[in-house]
C-alpha cells in the first residue's frame, strides 16, 4: 500500500525538494505552508505523478493546525509519514541587541509549530502502532555558534524533542529520525536577514554549499530503510564546512 507523507515549509528549500523526490517514488503528499500560490502550484505539477492535497496555515495557529488536520480529506486522514521540517532563522546579533519579536517568531515557529503539528499527527499514529516522523533540527542544534542565541536555543531543543519522541514513541514502533544540516543554499538566509538578498547571497559565497536536494535525498534514505532499522540522528556538513564557523572559503 502507498505511503502519505505530511510535510511541513513544503513550499521552499528543503521541504519543497522533499516533496519533489517523495512525489517521484511514489509516495502521496499531504503538502503545508502559509503561501497558497506555491501551495497550488506544488498540487498541479506534484499531482501528475502521485496523490496531492494542501494545507495552508500558520504552524503557529494551534487552534488551525488542530482543525485543518482533523477534517483532512477521508483518503488522507492516515499519515505514514511526518516531516516536521517549517522553520527560520530571523537575524543574527548578539543576545544583549537581539529582537524579541525575532525570539518569538523562532521559538512560536521552530519549537512550538513542530510541537502543534506533532500533536495533531501523533496520536493516531500510536493507536495503529506505527509511523514515522523526521525532525529537520540544525548544527545549530549541536552547537552554539556566536550571533546565533536563540535560534541555537530553538534548534537544541528541537534536538531534545527529537531524543523524547524516540524514548516516548519507542513502545509503539514509531520510528523517530533527526536530521542536522549544516549551511543549506535556500530562502533561509534571506528570512535570517529580512530580504537583504545581497548579504544572503554571502553566506554561500566561495564554496559549495549542500543544496536543498541533498537533504531531500538523505531523507528519502532514512524512511526507506528496512522497517527494523532507525537512524536516529544524522548531521550533514556541506564537505568545506567544518563547525558552524569554520568554512573553507575561496
Ligand atoms: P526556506 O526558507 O527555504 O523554507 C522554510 C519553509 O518553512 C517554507 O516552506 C516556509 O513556508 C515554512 N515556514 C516558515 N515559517 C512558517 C510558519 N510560521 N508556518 C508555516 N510554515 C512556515 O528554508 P529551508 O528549506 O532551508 O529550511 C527548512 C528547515 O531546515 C528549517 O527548519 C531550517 O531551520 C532548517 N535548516 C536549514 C538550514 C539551511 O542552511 N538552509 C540548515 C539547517 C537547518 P511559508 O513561507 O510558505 O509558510
Ligand atoms: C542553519 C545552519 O549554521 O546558519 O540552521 O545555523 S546555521
Amino acid at each position: 500500500m502507498k505511503q502519505t507523507a505530511f510535510i511541513t515549509g513544503a513550499t521552499s528549500g528543503i521541504g519543497k525538494a522533499t516533496a519533489e523526490i517523495f512525489a517521484k517514488n511514489n509516495i502521496r503528499l499531504i503538502l503545508c505552508g502559509r503561501r497558497k500560490e506555491r501551495l497550488n502550484a506544488l498540487q498541479e505539477e506534484l499531482g501528475k505523478l502521485t496523490a496531492v492535497t494542501t494545507l495552508q496555515f500558520d504552524v503557529r495557529d494551534r487552534h488551525d493546525v488542530a482543525d485543518q488536520i482533523a477534517n483532512l480529506p477521508k483518503d488522507f486522514q492516515q499519515i505514514d509519514i511526518l516531516i516536521n521540517n517549517a522553520g527560520n532563522a530571523h537575524g543574527l546579533s548578539t543576545i544583549q541587541e537581539g529582537n524579541i519579536e525575532d525570539w518569538d517568531a523562532m521559538l512560536d515557529i521552530n519549537v512550538k509549530g513542530l510541537l502543534y503539528v506533532s500533536k495533531a499527527i501523533i496520536p493516531q499514529m500510536t493507536i495503529r502502532n506505527s509511523g514515522f516522523i523526521v525532525n529537520i533540527g540544525s548544527i545549530a542544534g549541536k552547537e552554539v555558534y556566536p550571533n546565533g542565541n536563540v535560534y541555537c536555543a530553538s534548534k537544541h531543543a528541537v534536538n531534545a524533542l527529537n531524543k523524547a519522541m524516540r524514548l516516548d514513541l519507542n513502545k509503539h514502533n514509531i520510528r523517530v529520525s533527526g536530521i542536522h544540516p549544516g549551511a543549506v543554499e535556500t530562502a533561509f538566509s534571506e528570512v535570517r536577514f529580512k530580504g537583504d538578498t545581497q548579504k544572503a547571497a554571502n553566506v554561500y559565497k566561495g564554496y559549495k554549499a549542500l543544496q536543498a536536494e541533498d537533504i531531500a535525498d538523505i531523507i528519502h534514505f532514512v524512511i526507506t530503510r528496512p522497517y527494523h532499522v532507525n537512524i536516529e540522528d544524522l548531521v550533514v556538513y556541506p564537505t568545506a564546512q567544518a563547525s558552524p564557523t569554520i568554512v573553507n572559503k575561496n
